[in-house]
């Protein structure tokens, strides 16, 4: 017998026990405190893109992660812990101001915690945000890109360890389509000089050696990035549909000719996210 909802903190991270369970407790959690029994989308906001929060019209309601159950406490600047209640459309949509990455030491598990809540919340529709580096020397920092599909390259897996309880599907999730190809259609109908490209999800923190890119370019990889793959497959798992978009903030090391600096990507990335944040709106409308 799992041990009674009650007994767990409030701010336990989910490396073990009843992910799910910690799951469908946060989004009631959510749904009793904002009043909106449903959010049908959700957006994660990455590094760069918190600027961009308030396109998204104003807040219905908003709390700090840590108010709600299985949330695990961020640690990069950049990245506050926040969820907004915000309208787009006529669509209820959770906005996660920040998320937590494999590279503070979290587990796969407490890395998805977001946006399983979401999904077990209403959401049919996840969007990801990142930062990422770009491995073509055609790309721009402040250039869009989206995820057409991705390498994980992190070795783990939000899916590992104890098979998901029914009425959960299998763990053996078929990933044929893991970025909507509808989705992405809508995205270029509102923006159609807008890029695709191929994802590799490192572990990080420190950024790639020369070799490193090379080897992601080879294996097919359009951008690097430290975050998104793990979301999506979670968000996959669960039947929802996932949309994801990389801003380029850097050149990868070997592909930039000068080193990599973590303020230079969240500038880049601050100065062109209102735009994108724009084009994600007008796609949650759509959808
Ligand atoms: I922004 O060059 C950003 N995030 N792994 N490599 C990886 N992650 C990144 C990079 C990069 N730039």
């Amino acid at each position: 017998m799992p041990p009674p909802l009650a007994s767990r903190s409030v701010t336990t991270t989910t490396t073990s026990g009843e992910p799910f369970a910690l799951a469908e407790q946060a989004a009631a959690e959510i749904a009793r405190k904002s009043g909106i029994e449903r959010h049908e989308a959700v957006i994660v906001l990455g590094s760069g893109w918190l600027e961009a929060a308030e396109v998204f019209g104003p807040a219905v309601f908003e709390c700090r992660t840590s108010e709600l159950a299985g949330f695990a406490p961020p640690t990069v600047a950049g990245h506050e812990g926040r969820v907004r209640s915000v309208v787009i459309g006529d669509r209820p949509t959770l906005v996660l101001l920040g998320r937590v990455h494999l590279y503070e030491g979290h587990e796969p598990t407490a890395v998805v915690h977001p946006v399983r809540t979401a999904v077990l919340g209403g959401a049919g529709l996840v969007v990801l945000t990142n930062a990422a580096g770009g491995l073509d020397a055609k790309m721009r920092p402040g250039q869009p890109v989206l995820i057409r599909d991705h390498l994980n390259l992190t070795g783990r897996s939000p899916l590992a360890g104890v098979a998901p309880p029914a009425p959960y599907g299998s763990r053996f999730v078929d990933l044929t389509a893991c970025y909507s190809t509808r989705l992405r259609g809508l995205a270029r109908a509102v923006m159609p000089e807008l890029a695709e490209g191929v994802y590799g999800g490192f572990i990080g923190p420190q950024y790639e050696t020369p070799a490193e890119v090379e080897m992601a370019r080879r294996l097919g990889a359009d951008l690097v990035g430290m975050s998104t793959v793990l979301e999506a497959i979670a968000a996959r798992h669960l039947g929802a549909e996932v949309l994801g978009c990389s801003l380029v903030t850097n050149l990868a090391a070997g592909v930039s000719p000068h080193p990599l600096n973590h303020a230079d990507v969240l500038a880049a990335g601050a100065a062109a996210a209102p735009r994108l944040a724009r084009l994600i709106a007008d796609v949650v409308a759509r959808a």
